[in-house]
């Protein structure tokens, strides 16, 4: 299961203060809506089961607000099993004014566990003892290196130059010396 043919779907990035729109058509044999994780928005698009009714299968939902907020979030669904199967994407937004201190890259890294059991090429969504990782949908040596420019780049007065790791609940700076 997927967004737009990836999992993670694709990393969606907008402005703060922009109106959005956003068209989900339903592909699969089953209902979905999707939820905006922590999006500050009206209650009959937030995509929650209780908010709103579930998006048969073959039929269409366009969701519509504007976002106030700035930062790292998520979407996802929000029918059973789905966002353990892979439908689940990044939200970026960007701020109007820019953040201190400056980055030279903002990585946006979905971590997700999964547990592929033996003769199994389908995840067991009911199992929380995970015995596979990917980050941004792959595993090593599919994944791609996070690369940040170097002290002799001179891109950074303090000689430190700062990766901001983050994931839809989690920042962590950290310094590379
Ligand atoms: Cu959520």
């Amino acid at each position: 299961m997927h967004f737009n043919g990836s999992c993670p779907g694709p990393t969606i990035q907008v402005n703060q203060g922009d109106r959005v729109r956003l068209i989900l058509e339903n592909h699969l044999p089953e209902s979905t809506a999707i939820h905006w994780h922590g999006l500050e928005i009206p209650y009959a698009m937030d995509g929650m089961p209780y908010s709103q009714k579930p998006i048969a299968p073959g039929s269409r939902f366009a969701y519509e607000f504007t976002v106030h907020q700035n930062g790292t979030f998520f979407y996802h669904s929000h029918s059973p099993m789905q966002q353990m199967m892979g439908m689940v994407g990044l939200f970026i937004l960007h701020p109007q004014q820019a953040h201190t201190p400056a980055v030279d890259h903002d990585f946006g890294v979905v971590l997700q566990e999964w547990a592929v059991l033996p003769n199994n090429t389908v995840p067991n969504t009911a199992n929380m003892d995970w015995n596979w990782l990917t980050l941004n949908g792959v595993v090593s040596p599919m994944t791609t290196p996070l690369i940040c420019a170097t002290r002799q780049s001179g891109a950074h007065r303090s000689g430190q130059t700062l990766a901001w790791i983050t994931t839809p609940s989690i920042c962590t700076v950290i310094p590379l010396l």
